[in-house]
């Protein structure tokens, strides 16, 4: 049985992670970090027969506890403070957790291992945040970095300290750059969420109004299901990589509102949304589109679910949530 250890397996990328892998035969281990964590139940209940372990990104000795209780044969570094507009506020916590978290892990799998790095394949979340202010379009492996935020610029260390790590010692190391994708499971301070969640309350007579920032900035979304397996696939080739993961399309904020409201039978959504100056970014990504060329190509990996039904998917869920807690009230 392969052995996956998974950071970050409460978050909506670790459970849809944790899904496939059980799915294919792996024994599961999931760090998960702080006293009493809420989402505990929820990984346990989809994620059957996980091993949970205590530890924390910016804790080298439970990380090094964590890589000799699991003896993985695959490393899957999720972790991470993800949500941009956070980064800003708190910077620190972001480069110690999203970078040097990375370095942690990988310092983690050395020292646990007595050097021996040939045994492990190590995955990194990277992602498409590090391209920035873009310099081509479609983004590609290749593109040259320019990140916008502290998220952004934590990643691009991430990112080049697992190359370095293969460079350096033959570790089998990937890095996914991967593109915004989205889910029922995506937190609710991202823009998907934020918005298939106020539509289905709007719609339910809940909540009048959601505010917003930025409605012109553009973003590639794909759904996290499928996005969780060109992971798995980056680790099961002969030689490690980097590669692109996107779906090739990209929509504005307010496309999305456009069918998110539609859904529920509203076609003029201007009365619902008000602009909160809090919600805008001291540095915007305007545009962001993949060009997943080599992860078809090498992977044979893509997207299974469009923009239209993401985000339509979303919508659904949420009335269901929300539906479900009024009928409670
Ligand atoms: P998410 O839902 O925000 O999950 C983040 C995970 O990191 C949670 O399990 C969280 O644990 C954990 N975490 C945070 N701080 C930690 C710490 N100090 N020690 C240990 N764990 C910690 O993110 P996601 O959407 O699943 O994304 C997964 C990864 O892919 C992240 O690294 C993200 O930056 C990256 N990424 C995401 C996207 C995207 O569009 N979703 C795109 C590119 C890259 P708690 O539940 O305890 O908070
Ligand atoms: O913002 C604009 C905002 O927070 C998308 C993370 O998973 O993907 C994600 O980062 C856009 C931005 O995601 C609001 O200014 C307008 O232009 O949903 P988001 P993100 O910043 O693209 C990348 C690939 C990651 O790696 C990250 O971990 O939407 N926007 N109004 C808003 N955004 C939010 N959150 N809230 C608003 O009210």
């Amino acid at each position: 049985m392969p052995r996956a250890l998974i950071t970050g397996i409460t978050g909506q990328d670790g459970l849809y992670l944790g899904e496939l892998l059980v799915g294919r035969g792996y024994e599961v281990f999931g760090l998960v970090r702080g006293q009493s964590n809420p989402k505990v139940a929820t990984v346990e209940r989809l994620v059957p027969g996980v091993v949970l372990l205590e530890g924390d990104l910016t804790d080298l000795p439970s990380l090094i506890g964590a890589v000799e209780i699991s003896q993985p044969d695959e490393v899957y570094n999720l972790g991470a403070i993800s949500f941009v507009g956070l980064s800003w506020k708190q910077a620190e916590l972001t480069g110690e957790t999203t970078g040097m978290g990375v370095l942690r892990v990988l310092e983690a799998l050395r020292i646990a291992g007595g050097n021996d790095l040939s045994r492990v394949r190590f995955y990194q979340a990277s992602s498409s945040e590090m391209f920035g202010k873009v310099r081509e379009t479609p983004q590609r492996e290749t593109t040259p970095f320019h990140p916008r935020s502290p998220y952004g610029v934590a990643k691009t260390f991430g990112h080049y300290l697992t190359v370095n790590y293969r460079e350096s010692y033959g570790l089998f190391a990937c890095s996914g750059m991967l593109f915004n994708h989205e889910s029922p499971r995506r937190g609710i301070e991202f823009v998907t969420r934020k918005i298939s969640r106020a539509v289905a309350r709007i719609s339910l007579g809940l909540q009048d109004s959601v505010s917003l920032g930025n409605l012109e900035s553009r973003r590639d979304w794909g759904f996290a299901g499928d996005y969780v397996d060109a992971m798995w696939r980056m680790l099961q080739q002969d030689t490690p990589d980097d590669f692109v993961v996107a779906t090739g399309e990209t929509h504005s904020i307010r496309e999305l509102l456009d069918v998110a409201f539609a859904r529920v039978g509203i076609e003029d959504w201007s009365g619902y949304v008000r602009s909160d100056p809090r919600f805008f970014r001291p540095a915007e990504v305007d545009v962001l589109v993949g060009d997943a060329s080599k992860a078809r190509e090498v992977l044979g990996w893509k997207p299974r679910v469009g923009f239209h039904e993401l985000v339509e998917m979303m919508v659904d869920a949420d009335l269901a949530t929300e539906a479900a807690a009024a009928d409670r009230h």
